[in-house]
């Protein structure tokens, strides 16, 4: 049958209509790429996000695949001593099958690192046989020493009940789940003295129900050690100053005693910037509140071991901190890392993609799929704000620019 041409040139219209308005839904809704309303480039970190640069692999030496040399069952193979880590509740399983599937996928099906995993209590036979069956790599599953979670002694629990209404007022999340602080101190100063973990130096921790993007062909934990780092990062955000309001007095205080252990090439300067946020540095008394974001980390244990980071972790589980106020395991280990550790031991992994929700590290990389290349987050507009990856570039340096990232 057939249509008026009148009808015939509406119909394709409308069409080219529907056509235009699909493609303006999918398009790249990046605060950094968008000619962008007034609202987004409010909270835009920079003018241009480092994350649309093409980015390729950090410089060699990069350990590779080569035969059978990374084989789960070769018992000489090239892995050295290095664990992936995750502190994990049976009833995150799901969840964590999520995570497992992204990193076999982009990383560890080609290098079979063990996992291990921690609980606080015995995991079940169910979330071992399932977390088992995503990797060929060999699982461990360990419970914590009672001792290394348990509110210690001198906490007093009224005072606790107390502080914990007064976060409360101030928005403070998770102020009264007890656990959460638990797991913050053991994040803190107990998981590289886990039992479990002595014969080893390396670990990436992985939490439940984060994404991984993009193809990594190297060893990264060689990496770390060939290229003498401690500690690797993918995103680094501002924290929230009431929970660690008295974090960095305390620390100042350990430090006016313990002046020798400064490094000599520290990032004070991220660590105190009042430029950027000067209301975050003002109400957490000097801290400017930038953390490297702890649920990824690739780091080197033997920098929580030593005994500077031991004396330093003491000091601030004495003050009671991870208690009476909410202490995240992120400041403090930026926070000791940012002042007892070269700065040029910290090291980005731009070329791994990740999120945990809300937020990305989404490199520009064909080895990516999955995320949009440079955006922080899917989340409101505003949180573009809370990206602190400027402050870095700022004190310490961007290592991807020039020679290295092309
Ligand atoms: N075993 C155990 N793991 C926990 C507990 N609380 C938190 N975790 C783990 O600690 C990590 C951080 O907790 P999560 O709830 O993701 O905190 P968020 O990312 O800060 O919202 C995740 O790997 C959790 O699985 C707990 O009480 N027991
Ligand atoms: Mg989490």
């Amino acid at each position: 049958m057939a249509f008026p041409k009148p009808i015939r040139l509406l119909a394709a219209a409308c069409m080219a209509l529907f056509l235009f308005l699909l493609l303006q839904m999918m398009r790249n809704p990046s605060p950094f790429t968008a000619p962008g309303s007034k609202a987004k480039d409010e909270f835009a970190s920079f003018v241009r996000d480092p994350n649309l640069d093409e980015t390729l692999e950090p410089p060699e030496p990069l350990r590779r695949v080569s035969g059978h040399n990374y084989d789960a069952d070769n018992v000489h193979s090239d892995r050295i001593n290095a664990t992936l880590l995750s502190l994990v509740r049976n009833k995150e399983l799901k969840e964590l099958v999520q995570s497992m599937q992204d990193l076999e996928r982009t990383w560890n099906h080609k290098f079979n690192y063990p996992w291990t995993f921690i609980n606080d209590e015995p995991f079940t036979e169910e979330f071992k046989k399932v977390t088992q069956l995503q990797t060929k790599a060999w699982c461990r599953y360990e419970v914590i020493p009672k001792e290394h979670w348990e509110i210690p002694s001198w906490i007093n629990k009224d005072l606790m009940h107390e502080s914990a209404n007064y976060l409360e007022d101030q928005d403070v999340q998770y102020a009264h789940m007890e656990s959460y602080h638990q797991m913050c101190r053991w994040n803190s100063g107990f998981f590289y003295k886990h039992p479990a973990l002595a014969d080893y130096q390396y670990y990436w921790r992985v939490e439940p129900n984060v994404h991984f993007f993009c193809d990594v062909d190297y060893d990264v934990f060689r990496y770390m050690q060939d290229h003498n780092k401690t500690y690797g990062f993918t995103v680094t955000l501002y924290d929230s100053p009431p929970s660690i309001t008295t974090l960095w007095p305390e620390t100042m205080k350990f430090v006016a005693a313990n002046k020798h252990l400064l490094a000599h090439n520290n990032a004070m300067g991220f660590l105190t910037d009042r430029e950027r946020r000067p209301e975050h540095n003002f109400q957490a008394n000097g801290y400017s509140t930038c953390h490297f974001w702890s649920n990824f980390e690739i780091g080197d244990m033997n920098f929580w071991r030593s005994p500077a980071y031991e004396a330093y972790f003491e000091h601030l589980d004495r003050a009671g901190g991870f208690f009476y106020e909410r202490w995240g395991d992120a400041p403090v280990h930026t926070i000791a890392l940012g002042l007892f550790e070269d700065s040029s031991k910290i090291h980005w992994f731009k070329d791994i993609g990740y999120q945990h929700i809300p937020f990305f590290n989404c490199p520009n990389s064909p080895k990516c799929k999955g995320c949009i290349t440079g955006r922080l987050t899917d989340g409101e507009a505003w949180l573009n704000r809370e990206d602190c990856r400027p402050n870095w570039f700022k004190y310490v340096g961007n290592e991807w620019e020039s020679k290295l990232s092309s």
